[in-house]
């Protein structure tokens, strides 16, 4: 299954200056046009050579590495060329005009992972885990996208295919013998094939329900009242002065939010307006805004003045906060002893003025949004998408139906057609008969050169 369409040539890196940047070559003329702009003849596939580059007038433009690969031991499946120059856009860009110069083409975003599923180098959801993986956001999805990259989800998409095929075989074998008593054995062995097949499948279910929550950034929201140090500590833990803090409540309006890295995952900070009446409308509107985040945030951090403790009207606004997402926090605490106790139990104590309190506030702040992969029994999960989750919604449903229609010993060509249409989705998933709209729309989210 080679594809021999055009030699297409993009850059690999992206533009800027460094150390290396690749121009990557791939399609049967990939080779020839390498020995040309950089002879004499290449050594055998995976082996790389440094090289004098030229351009097409025989220019020399650098001296590199240059790796022919064989097709199929290739990214995309067919003959491909890596040129490593220095990496500065002018020689990569002069190398790109070199190779189109001779007849290439400069590549579709996606098109080299794309041939490399067209060459049956990787599945669908595979090439998709290339995307995902170059865009994670932090450690967890970079792994969990590793592992549909290395296969791992489309072996268990395959398993639960071949278990529905199992039933399936069941189903028509019954078939055959319909003008007979049904076979026990294959009423017991469809029964079988049916539920492992639900059991595969919800596990797939619940662990890409929770892969998908990798791709969601979690929200911390700072709340309290107006000069308790909401801003100060939002500062602290961004590690830089983004809000302005004054000794003047109501300094902060505007929503402010910065992204942090706690030990390689990524959360949202929020810092607001604290929470008062107020008859000014430019902090009356930054109230409002809080209240809107605070409806969405997925952590609410009441933080509490240690000189004055819980005041009634900390009382108050914190009782306002559901309870699974609140976290009362005392600041200030090099004024005052902070207090230790509050109605969820221990407030941790901190001062951003002097910076201490800080790493223990952040592992707690940690532990409640269940960061740690391991806590939140990351084994096995993958980074979904919602193609893949209503593809399994929708082989759940049509499974439904059939292990139905087993129990009431219903007809064995109806159950046949309904493990069909419950295999349908999974070969979607893989991309089996893919489209080409459906390519287009995988593939063309991609940067060029990927
Ligand atoms: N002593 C002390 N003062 C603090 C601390 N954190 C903030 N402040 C002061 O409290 C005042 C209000 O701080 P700010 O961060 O603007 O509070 P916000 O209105 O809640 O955002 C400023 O004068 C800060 O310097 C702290 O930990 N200790
Ligand atoms: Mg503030």
């Amino acid at each position: 299954m080679r594809a021999h369409g055009a030699t297409i040539v993009a850059p690999a890196t992206p533009a800027g200056t460094g150390a290396i940047g690749v121009v990557r070559v791939s399609g049967p003329e990939s080779r020839r046009w390498a020995t040309r702009l950089a002879p004499p003849r290449l050594p055998p596939s995976g082996r790389p050579v440094l090289r004098l580059v030229r351009d097409a007038a025989g220019e020399p433009l650098d001296r590199g590495l240059v790796i022919f690969f064989r097709g199929p031991h290739s990214y995309t499946g067919e003959d491909l060329v890596e040129f490593h120059l220095h990496a500065n856009p002018i020689l990569l860009e002069r190398l790109v005009e070199a190779l189109v110069l001779l007849g290439g083409r400069p590549a579709e975003p996606g098109e080299f992972t794309r041939r490399a599923f067209v060459n049956g180098k990787i599945d669908l959801a595979q090439a998709e885990a290339v995307a995902d993986l170059i865009e994670a956001r932090d450690r967890a999805a970079a792994r969990a996208a590793l592992r549909s990259l290395d296969g791992e989800f489309s072996r268990r998409v395959h398993a639960l295919d071949a278990a529905l095929r199992e039933a399936r075989v069941c189903a028509e074998a019954d078939l055959d013998f319909s003008d007979q008593e049904i076979d026990a054995d294959l009423a017991e062995g469809l029964r079988r094939a049916l539920t492992g097949a639900r059991r595969v499948l919800e596990d797939l279910r619940r662990d890409g329900r929770r892969g998908e929550n990798l791709r969601k950034e979690p929200r911390v929201l700072l709340l309290g009242r107006p000069n308790v140090g909401k801003s100060s500590l939002f500062n602290r833990l961004v590690g830089e002065e983004r809000a302005i803090v004054t000794a003047v409540p109501g300094t902060t309006r505007d929503l402010l939010e910065a992204d942090v890295l706690w030990e390689g995952v990524r959360v949202r900070l929020c810092d607001g307006a604290g929470l008062r009446t107020s008859d000014d409308a430019a902090e009356r509107e930054g109230v409002a805004r809080v209240r809107q985040e605070a409806s969405r945030a997925d952590l609410l951090v009441y933080v509490l003045d240690a000189s004055t403790g819980w005041t009634e009207d900390d009382r108050r606004q914190y009782h306002l906060l559901e309870r699974s997402r609140r976290l009362a926090v005392a600041n200030k605490a090099d004024l005052h002893p902070p207090p230790t106790e509050g109605e969820d139990g221990p407030v941790p104590a901190v001062s951003a003025l002097r910076g201490e309190g800080l790493a223990s506030l952040i592992a707690t702040l940690r532990a409640r949004l269940v960061l740690d992969p391991v806590a939140a029994g990351e084994e096995g999960v993958y980074l979904a998408r919602r193609r893949h989750l209503s593809a399994l919604d929708e082989t759940a449903d049509h499974l439904a139906r059939a292990r139905a229609l087993a129990q009431e010993g219903g007809e064995a060509d109806l159950l046949a057609e309904e493990i069909r249409w419950a295999q349908k989705p999974l070969a979607a998933i893989l991309g089996e008969d893919a489209d080409g709209r459906l390519l287009d729309d995988v593939f063309h989210r991609f940067c060029i050169g990927k």
